[in-house]
């Protein structure tokens, strides 16, 4: 399996999120990504490659470009405020909810900042948007790979995406780049893709992207919503709406819940996959489902990794998998590689 592997993701390199009622050592760090490819040229499972790189065409596919305007000038915008502001990140403070406008863009920045995010635990960095951007090509890459006919490839990147909707930031993600690559899939041939996220906390904003489109089937397993980030979506009863009624099933599980439920809670998403009759698989792989991660609530362990690979290969469908969450940074590598590994082994 060819792995698409961002050179740049270090830019991105959050100081301090906020964390209960703290501004704690961001969870997202660079090391992340370096044990996955560490681990990677330690048990080789293919190339690994740069990416190529994608016009912002592909961006405006899922992102709005107001959203992207925000992003690409955000960081030069928060020092102009306050020269000293290059020592520090950007975190949102204020938000439109219920009641206020958020179809107004505001001139001043932080007002911008709330408009454009979900949370204060994601800091807008000096390197975010070059960082997500190489992302994206990232995962556009694998996506036209598999358009070229490979059986599966993988995604490594960060910031991750999954919470990332069409117009905001949060949850660690800018870009979404399962989104980006399920749409690269139905624009290059694949008339009906299957979004399976399988990272512990739901996809808000992947869900969102898709969830009145028939042709983009989005399926999560993750923790329940009502005590688990980001608790405002990810329900069970949460099927789709318009066209896309029934191109949506969530699986939320209750903290603790180990591999053998997990495993069921899998089997059924991957049917759900084939009902619709996916031609093309898109996996939001975290690795925070991991019994050692530090801000989760799973049991998985390492060795169940290479079972899920397996059971991922088994649905026999062209697959770009993308690396999104997984903070137990010293078996991340193990973890994820694991699932490649495993895949690799039980793919035909
Ligand atoms: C709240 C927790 C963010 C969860 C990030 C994640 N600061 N998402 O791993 O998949
Ligand atoms: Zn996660």
């Amino acid at each position: 399996m060819k792995t698409f592997y961002n050179p740049h993701h270090a830019l991105h390199q959050g100081k301090l999120e906020m964390f209960r009622g703290q501004l704690v050592p961001c969870f997202e760090v660079p090391d992340r990504v370096d044990h996955v490819l560490a681990e990677l040229q330690r048990r080789p499972i293919g190339p690994v490659l740069p990416p190529q790189t994608f016009d912002d065409h592909a961006l405006t596919r899922i992102h709005s470009s107001r959203y992207l305007d925000f992003l690409r000038t955000a960081w030069d915008e928060w020092v102009a405020l306050d020269a000293a502001n290059a020592a520090r990140d950007a975190l949102p403070s204020v938000w439109p909810v219920r009641t206020l406008r958020s179809d107004v863009l505001p001139a001043n920045f932080s007002a911008r900042m709330g408009l454009f995010s979900m949370d204060a635990g994601t800091p807008l960095t000096s390197g975010t948007w070059a960082a997500a951007r190489v992302g994206a090509d990232c995962a556009l890459s694998a996506a036209q790979a598999v358009v070229d006919g490979e059986r599966a490839a993988f995604v490594l990147t960060r910031p991750p995406g999954h919470h990332a909707g069409a117009d905001f930031f949060g949850g660690y993600c800018f870009l979404n780049n399962a989104a980006l690559a399920a749409q690269h899939l139905r624009d290059h041939g694949f008339e009906r893709v299957a979004v399976l996220d399988i990272d512990y906390h739901h996809g808000n904003g992947t869900q969102a992207i898709f969830y009145d489109r028939p042709d983009v089937y989005f399926t999560s397993i993750h923790g329940d919503p009502h005590t688990e980030y980001p608790f405002y979506l990810g329900y069970a009863d949460e099927l789709g709406a318009g066209a896309g009624l029934g191109a949506n099933r969530n699986f939320p599980l209750p903290r603790g819940t180990g591999f053998a439920v997990w495993r069921e809670a899998l089997a059924q998403a991957l049917q759900g996959i084939k009902a619709f009759g996916a031609q093309a698989l898109v996996v939001s792989l975290g690795l925070d489902t991991f019994e050692g991660d530090p801000i989760s609530g799973f049991t998985l362990r390492s060795a169940d990794y290479l079972q899920v690979g397996a059971d991922l290969a088994a649905a026999g469908l062209p697959t770009v998998l993308v690396y999104e969450g997984g903070y137990a940074v010293a078996e991340v590598g193990v973890n994820a590689v694991n699932v490649l590994q495993g895949f690799d082994s039980a793919a035909v």
